[in-house]
């Protein structure tokens, strides 16, 4: 059977671990409505109060233990072993969700909280404890780790590789992002201008909706594993 679509990228943000009771960012009572963006997710923010940044990320990283995958994690992991194309799967999630799905690769573009990144040493370690405590650095023991997190004015992980797919590709699926954030919004742009097919699966419409071929609005936990058994019943 000649499959419809060769090479996929998908991009995903809060929205897919909606259903699985992690708090979106701007959803009412989201995770920014408790902190101010600029106390949390900035560099300025956690100079200025590295104990409160610390203790953010170490509640968010304990809180992973008290959720699971749902569907459309699932879904994503069988488009993983099933497509016989390419497939690059970016999230600007820092949970562990799609990997507890059954993902194999996984793309973090603002990093994991289950990673920590040594300011001294720059080396990023896998972590899963609490950083208030100040533990020592796996690698230098300097005690400077800090979230290995992306956040706001710094620059997203792996940046060529996503920029290079998204030229190649001849599919862009967008999975529950508001597309506030740059410059995750902009992919459909790239996309589109590399004539690749767009689609957003989202609750709502985004604030980039229109600028996407296709747009199906819903539960991701019902959107995804329907959409991934049409591309893998007929190649997309
Ligand atoms: C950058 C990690 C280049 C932290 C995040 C000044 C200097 C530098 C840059 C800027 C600047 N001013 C503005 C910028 C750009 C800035 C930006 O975009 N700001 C916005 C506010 C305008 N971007 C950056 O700074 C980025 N870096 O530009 O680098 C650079 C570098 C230096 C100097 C110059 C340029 C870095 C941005 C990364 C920030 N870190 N996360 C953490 O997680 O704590 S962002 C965070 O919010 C998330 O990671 C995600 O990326 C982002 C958006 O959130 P969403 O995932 O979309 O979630 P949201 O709640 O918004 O939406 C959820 C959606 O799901 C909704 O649409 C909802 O309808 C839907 N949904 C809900 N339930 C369901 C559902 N869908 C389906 N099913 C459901 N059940």
């Amino acid at each position: 059977m000649n499959a419809r679509y060769r090479r996929i990228v998908i991009l995903t943000g809060a929205g897919i671990s909606a259903e699985s009771g992690i708090d979106t960012f701007r959803a009412a009572g989201g995770l920014w409505e408790q902190h101010r963006i600029e106390d949390v997710a900035t560099p300025e923010g956690f100079a200025r109060d590295p104990n409160l940044v610390l203790n953010f990320y170490d509640l968010r990283r304990a809180a992973l233990a008290n959720v699971a995958p749902n569907p459309s994690h699932m879904a994503l992991a069988l488009l993983e072993r099933e497509f016989k194309g390419d497939l690059l799967l970016v999230t600007q999630n820092v949970d562990d969700l799609h990997e507890r799905g059954g993902s194999a690769r996984v793309l973090h573009m603002h990093g994991e909280l289950k990673s920590a990144l040594c300011t001294s040493c720059e080396t990023r370690s896998p972590w899963l404890e609490t950083m208030i405590n100040r533990p020592p650095c796996p690698v230098c023991r300097a005690p400077t780790l800090r979230p290995d997190v992306v956040w706001f004015g710094e620059m997203p992980y792996q940046m060529g590789r996503i920029y290079q797919a998204l030229e190649t590709c001849d599919l862009f699926v967008s999975i529950g992002t508001s597309g506030a954030v740059y410059p995750a919004a902009g992919f459909v742009q790239e996309a589109r201008a590399a004539g690749a097919r767009t689609l957003e699966l989202n609750l709502e419409p985004s604030e980039g909706s229109r600028l996407f071929h296709e747009t199906r609005h819903g539960p991701a936990s019902v959107l995804v594993p329907e959409w991934v058994e049409e591309v893998l019943q007929t190649g997309g």
